[in-house]
């Protein structure tokens, strides 16, 4: 952030110190140490190179992870200026790589500098946080290359050869005293990669990953820009305009849109500033959603779509079933929020609003069968939301009715402290009754649900307030449900989905999941949300304590273990648990509740777009995709009984 909001002049850099700080403080820096800091290095340095394609002369970026996760970006931008800058006396390509924050102010006329990773503090601080770092230019007719280790100079810039061409490579090896880890994850750099050539029309991006026996491969360019954002989002998806409906304009804030209308029933807009991904809105995503709404009201109104005796459709109804990126690009742009990553800036709800109101009236006049069919969505959702409010008040004056009245099939804990209190959603009455009797009942909670779960990604909210299976579901947490989802009242810290290690338990899980994506979001965003691994065999030999396995590798290394003592396969008996039925409450406490030796996975929502394909495909319409991925992952998922 810092490096486009301050200019710092010549006695400010002389002033600042070398890299130490960074190192002594790296959080401060890229927000954490974790694996996600650890991608922020590689993000920093693809920015630069995204900043140059910006400004117009760079075409292509090359991405490589080398073994020994040595990371490798090339742009064919014109090159770091490598002339002695007057006030370090250094080479510019030193000063930028070993002072802190001075990236983009010694590049001249380099336009506007919008890329940015969150953090959007540079090369230096790359440089600080890896064990060595070598940068090579091609520039005036020469290749120059200069190397450094933990942020110092250990070679300075000379030059190595001649070349026509120009361009820019870094390489470096991040530092491991400082990072958690330094494996990099392929499929979370390429997901990036991919939206970033998306957000930058005509830039090829590729990523190669050379670290296993199998190369992988990434290949991202895109002239549709974000035209074929929203067709990769929607490729699963049943469409209600083919041609997504285009809105650019360039000026002092260039806006870019694309919208397509699904069959579905989910809301799903992302927003970009400069590249970054605006999970918390702003004021682009103010002006945009104004603008929609105002739009589509009008043009229903001056068609007669809309009578006069009817009353105004809500944005909601209006967002139902879209699909839309919303892309935005200025100078200072300023993001606040909890994560930082709300934009702020209040010039831009009106530079939006103007720009939708005309662009989006004009197409729905040009376009009058994709309006009417839009149109005639919009209007059956806002029928469906006037019987969801009718069927949400029901439940509502009911639970004020019998205030205290919890389902009558949840087994509550004692405690009413929420941060200590867990509740296991536990399929099927028999697990559920040994789970009752093998817990700690002080705080943790048992629900219990049998029969079919209701597939919300198929239903409309009016079916979901009063279903009979997720009622109870949504009662024993107590925090709403949808837009009146109010995280501080959850009654529990930790919701834990526990479901037999089959298919069926798959699809419970599944189907849970998706309800709590859809419905009850800001759960899986805050990390309450966990499943529990029941344990796949149990080993026993007289004298012997039980030892439990929960993956085949598990059972394999406990067999190995027990030769190594003397003992052979022969002699253990062997359990396969097919069901959590099948423990009884003891057992179901040592191995799956028993806070001190269970293990419990997270939900984690890293990636939105992620998972709202990966729900998509497992519990939408279309067969062919859900088909593939689950052939794809099939090999991933081995607890699964198939
Ligand atoms: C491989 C990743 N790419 C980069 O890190 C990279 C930085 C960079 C750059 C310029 C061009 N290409 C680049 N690639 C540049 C050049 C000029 C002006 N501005 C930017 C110019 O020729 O005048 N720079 C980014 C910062 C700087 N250069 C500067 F501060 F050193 F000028």
């Amino acid at each position: 952030m810092e490096k486009y909001e301050h200019e710092y002049g010549a006695e400010q850099i002389q002033v600042l110190e070398g890299l130490d700080p960074v190192r002594k403080r790296p959080g401060m820096y890229i927000g954490s140490t974790s694996v996600r800091g650890l991608h922020h290095l590689v993000y920093e340095i693809v920015d630069n190179g995204v900043d140059e394609a910006l400004a117009g002369y760079c075409t292509e970026i090359n991405i490589v992870i080398e073994k020994g996760n040595i990371i490798s970006v090339t742009d064919n931008g014109r090159g770091i200026p490598v002339e002695i800058h007057p006030k370090t006396k250094l080479s510019t390509v030193e000063t930028v790589y070993t002072v802190l924050h001075a990236g983009g102010k010694f590049g001249g006329d380099s336009g506007y500098k919008v890329a940015g990773g969150l953090h959007g503090v540079g090369a230096s601080v790359v440089n600080a946080l890896s064990e060595w770092t070598e940068v090579t230019v091609k520039r005036d007719g020469g290749i120059y290359a200069i190397k450094f280790e933990r942020g110092k100079t250990i070679e300075p810039l000379k030059k190595i050869g001649e070349t026509k061409e120009t361009g820019t490579k870094v390489r470096f090896l991040a530092d491991n005293t400082i990072f958690e880890t330094t494996d990099y994850n392929y499929e979370t750099l390429e997901t990036r990669f991919r939206e970033i050539a998306f957000l930058t029309k005509g830039l090829k991006i590729t990523i190669e990953d050379q670290r296993g026996e199998e190369v992988k491969k990434g290949d991202f360019h895109f002239e549709g820009g974000l035209i074929s954002f929203v067709e990769f989002l929607n490729k699963n998806k049943e469409k209600i305009n083919k041609k997504p409906i285009y809105i650019e304009k360039d000026g002092e804030i260039p806006v870019e849109i694309a919208i397509q209308y699904t069959t579905s029933y989910s809301e799903n807009i992302y927003s970009f500033a400069n590249n970054i991904s605006t999970v918390e809105g702003g004021t682009h995503l103010e002006g945009f959603k104004r603008s929609l709404t105002k739009v589509f009201n009008d043009y229903a109104r001056s068609h007669n779509i809309l009578k006069e005796k009817d009353s105004n459709l809500q944005g909601e109804d209006i967002r139902e079933g879209i699909t839309a990126v919303v892309s935005v690009k200025l100078r200072e742009a300023q993001f606040e929020g909890q994560t930082k990553t709300k934009l702020g800036n209040s010039e831009v709800t009106g530079v939006v609003m103007s720009m939708v109101n005309e662009a989006l009236s004009t197409f729905l006049e040009e376009n009058p069968n994709v309006a009417k069919a839009i149109l005639e969505k919009c209007i059956s959702a806002s029928r469906a939301r006037e019987a969801a409010r009718k069927a949400r008040e029901l439940v509502r004056r009911k639970s004020a009715l019998e205030t205290t009245t919890l389902p009558g099939k949840l087994a509550d804990c004692s405690s009413k402290v929420a941060e200590e209190c867990e509740v296991y959603i536990v399929e099927g009455d028999s697990a559920g009754g040994s789970a009752k009797q093998g817990r700690d009942r002080r705080y943790q909670a048992i629900l219990p649900l049998w029969g079919k779960m209701l597939n919300v990604e198929k239903a409309r909210a009016d079916k979901i307030y009063g279903n009979d299976k997720l009622n109870p579901v949504i009662i024993a947490i107590g925090a709403g449900i949808g837009a009146d989802f109010d995280i501080t009242k959850i009654r529990y810290g930790k919701v834990i989905i526990m479901a037999d290690a089959d298919v069926d338990g798959a699809h419970i899980r599944t189907l849970l999941l998706t309800f709590f994506f859809r419905y009850m979001r800001p759960l899986i965003e805050n990390g309450n949300v966990f499943l529990a691994q029941p344990p796949l065999y149990k080993l026993s030999k007289k004298g012997m304590e039980d030892i439990y396995c929960y993956t085949d590798d598990d059972l394999e290394n406990s067999y190995k273990e027990l030769e190594e003592k003397g003992i052979s396969r022969e002699q253990i008996g062997i359990q396969r648990y097919k069901g959590l039925g099948e423990m009884n409450p003891e057992q179901l406490w040592e191995t799956t509740m028993n806070p001190e030796t269970r293990t419990l996975v997270k939900v984690t929502m890293d990636d939105a777009i992620k998972a709202d394909e990966t729900f998509t495909i497992l519990m939408g319409d279309e067969v062919g995709p859900r088909r593939e991925f689950i052939e794809s992952n099939a090999k991933s998922v081995k607890n699964l009984d198939v």
